[in-house]
């Protein structure tokens, strides 16, 4: 029998908790209220920020804070450190130009488009790991996973012209895995994927030179723009970077989604739990943070072992309770129902539950800060990615071919840690929230009859106006859920269906959105829809990369009425966006036709030529353009009125 994996520790664990708690705890207690106020939306994050702050535990909001004011010229846009010649401010009106010449324009767009690459390269590198993993299995070099949805196997190999007849599941795995990672560096400079979109939708791109080309391609090709030197015109820039983001969109995170179904199940209706109330007083507790569910899919089936429940009894706990957190949390919650704890800025606050063994990190939107955080408990922070090796943390070198073992190292951890448990510590005192997810564009066709026409219909009646895709993070500029839940609950109201990725998910979920009775929120058509199917008005539509089901969805009802995307009653919102990987989705949903709303400004106000470009010049190229308002209220009315516009032009 082969040795179980042990972690290394990476670095030293931090011992740095009395120190903040010493700094932080000078708040008064008005102090400590008007912040929990100001910090969030969520009803039941309230009290573990204020416990934060009581207890002199640094969280986001406290870093923010600290990092105030920001520099005016990087909030523009206006810096650049791309060379030794610099770095470079623009500063009018003498600094006018960088040491090489670039011009505030070229610098914003520059910075842009390394924004959208690294983004668009994020989500497709998560991507191409679910697709390595489908190529292991068809080689017989992995063995812990399986194909779970055969059926969706055959009809994504049918697509990619593939013969699958007389032929294994396995052989057809291995060989649809090729012709995927064949889409991430392709030499034909097309993606066999993006053929989902209508023809018109198509047509567009090829005219605005930004047909995606496959993502190895399109971000090497915005790293070599980037270098001083190359590219100098700030429209052409920003161009590619349209084109990078169709290679993410309809290219890795479209390959990331599809296979993750094909390998754990393509989701359906589900019922489950969330906000940080899903942490159990007397279980093991895990939390499962990050991106790429192949680890977390792994620890699910490791809990389950009888060896290691065997061990929850001996050391006194009721069970082990697993719980997610932001996407690989929403991975979870979509296919398997498990609980989730919150989305970005929970991930501190669960931590001081003080019931936490351990928390399971993968990649992405983890914050480097954790393992302080966990010095002022018993808590585990277990990274598993040799791209995320967190300082402070316990790291497993999680591989595909070892998964089963380390996830089984993994849970033994986070039981052996619970009788370090200060039970004096734990702190729970909220209930969690009903939630109704799993809804993928095969569960919302089949929920319809296995046709589009019933939401066309519903559409062309008026008694649904249009959809909205609510997308992307939290971000400490908006006060904690408060840009999510506003702009759905009143989209809702006014008859607009919302479909929600990512933290915007979560933060629904846990206003009390994904349950069917929100229905009652909603205007009358939406709710008399909603109230016959059974369903919510807010339809969980997975995690981040999952964005790609919203662009398949699109495409689906813009094939059924054979026009592009860009004539559809459809809008895309980020209300609390933070990320790189979020621009990417904005990106790509501009450049597939879906006016998009943000309500954080990017880094782009320093070139009024470059603001322009995207609130009005895309509408040339691509008939689409982002927005930005804070006001989720303004935002709804912004939304509305393109959704009212499309219809006329409609004639619906
Ligand atoms: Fe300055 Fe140009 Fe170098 Fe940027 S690329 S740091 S603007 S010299
Ligand atoms: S986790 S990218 S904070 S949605 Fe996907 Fe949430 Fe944004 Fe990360």
């Amino acid at each position: 029998m082969s040795e179980e994996p042990k972690p290394i520790l990476i670095g030293e664990k931090p011992d740095v908790c009395e120190l903040d708690r010493a700094r932080l705890a000078l708040m008064n207690p008005q102090v400590i209220e008007q912040k929990r106020e100001e910090r969030t939306f969520e009803e039941t994050a309230k009290p573990f920020i204020e416990l934060t702050m009581r207890e002199g535990i640094e969280t986001v909001w406290d870093r923010f804070e600290m990092q105030q004011p920001p520099c005016k010229f990087c909030a523009q846009g206006l810096s650049c450190a791309r060379c030794a010649m610099g770095p470079c401010k623009i500063i009018p009106p003498n600094r006018i130009r960088g040491v090489c010449g670039a011009d505030a324009d070229l610098i914003v767009a520059r910075n842009l488009l390394d924004t959208i690459a690294t983004g668009a390269a994020a989500h497709s590198d998560h991507g191409r790991e679910i697709v390595l993993t489908l190529y292991g299995i068809g080689e017989g070099t992995v063995t812990d996973y399986a194909i779970t949805d055969p059926e969706k196997l055959r009809r994504l190999a049918a697509e990619y012209g593939l013969d699958t007849s007389g032929k294994q599941d396995k052989q057809v795995a291995g060989e649809l895995a090729r012709a995927m990672l064949e889409e991430y560096g392709t030499v034909r400079n097309t993606l066999q994927i993006a053929q989902r979109a209508p023809k018109a939708t198509r047509d567009i791109w090829e005219k605005a030179g930004i047909a995606p080309r496959g993502i190895d391609r399109d971000v090497v090709d915005a790293m070599h723009r980037i270098q001083m030197g190359v590219a100098a015109d700030y429209a052409n820039t920003l161009t590619h970077g349209l084109r990078v983001s169709l290679s993410d969109g309809w290219g890795g995170s479209s390959l990331a989604t599809e296979i993750s179904d094909v390998l754990f199940g393509t989701p359906r209706p589900n019922e489950s739990l969330v906000n940080l109330g899903v942490v159990k007083k007397d279980h093991v507790n895990i939390s499962l943070h990050g991106h790429n569910p192949m680890l977390s899919e792994m620890v699910v089936k490791a809990a389950k072992d009888p060896g290691i429940l065997a061990r929850v009894k001996e050391v006194g706990a009721a069970g082990i309770n697993l719980v997610g957190l932001c996407c690989t949390g929403n991975e979870l919650l979509m296919r398997k129902g498990i609980p989730n704890a919150g989305n970005h800025f929970n991930q501190e606050l669960v931590i001081t539950t003080g019931a936490l063994e351990a928390m399971v990190v993968d990649y992405q939107c983890i914050f480097p800060s954790l393992p302080r955080t966990a010095s002022c408990y018993h808590t585990h922070i277990i990274s598993t990615s040799s791209k995320s090796k967190i300082p402070g943390s316990l790291y497993f070198a999680f591989e595909p071919e070892n998964a089963y073992a380390t996830a089984k190292a993994i849970v033994r951890m986070a039981v052996e840690n619970f009788p370090n448990r200060n039970k004096d510590r734990v702190f729970i005192p909220v209930e969690p929230v009903k939630v109704m997810t799993g809804f993928s564009v095969e569960a919302i066709q089949g929920a319809l009859g296995g046709t589009w026409k019933p939401l066309i219909d519903l559409i062309a009646a008026g008694t649904i106006r249009g959809a909205v895709g609510i997308v992307g993070c939290n971000n400490p500029k908006v006060k904690h859920d408060f840009g999510h839940v506003t702009l759905s609950k009143e989209l809702i109201k006014r008859d607009i269906l919302c479909v929600e990725t990512g933290c915007a998910a979560i933060a629904s979920g846990k206003a009390g959105l994904l349950q069917p009775s929100a229905a009652s929120l909603a205007g009358p058509g939406l709710r008399g829809v909603c109230t016959s199917l059974g369903i919510p008005p807010v339809l969980h539509m997975g995690s981040c990369v999952d964005n790609a089901r919203i662009l398949h969805l699109a495409a689906e009802l813009g094939n059924a009425l054979n026009v592009g995307i860009h004539r559809l009653p459809l809008a895309g919102a980020a209300p609390e966006w933070y990320s790189q990987k979020a621009v990417s989705i904005g990106a790509y949903f501009v450049a597939s036709g879906v006016y998009t709303v943000l309500g954080v400004m990017p880094k782009i106000t320093g070139s009024p030529a470059v603001v322009s470009l995207l609130t009005e010049g895309l509408k040339g190229a691509v008939h689409a353009s982002f927005a930005v308002e804070p006001d989720p209220l303004k935002a709804a009315d912004l939304i509305t009125a393109h959704i009212e516009r499309k219809r006329t032009e409609l004639g619906i």
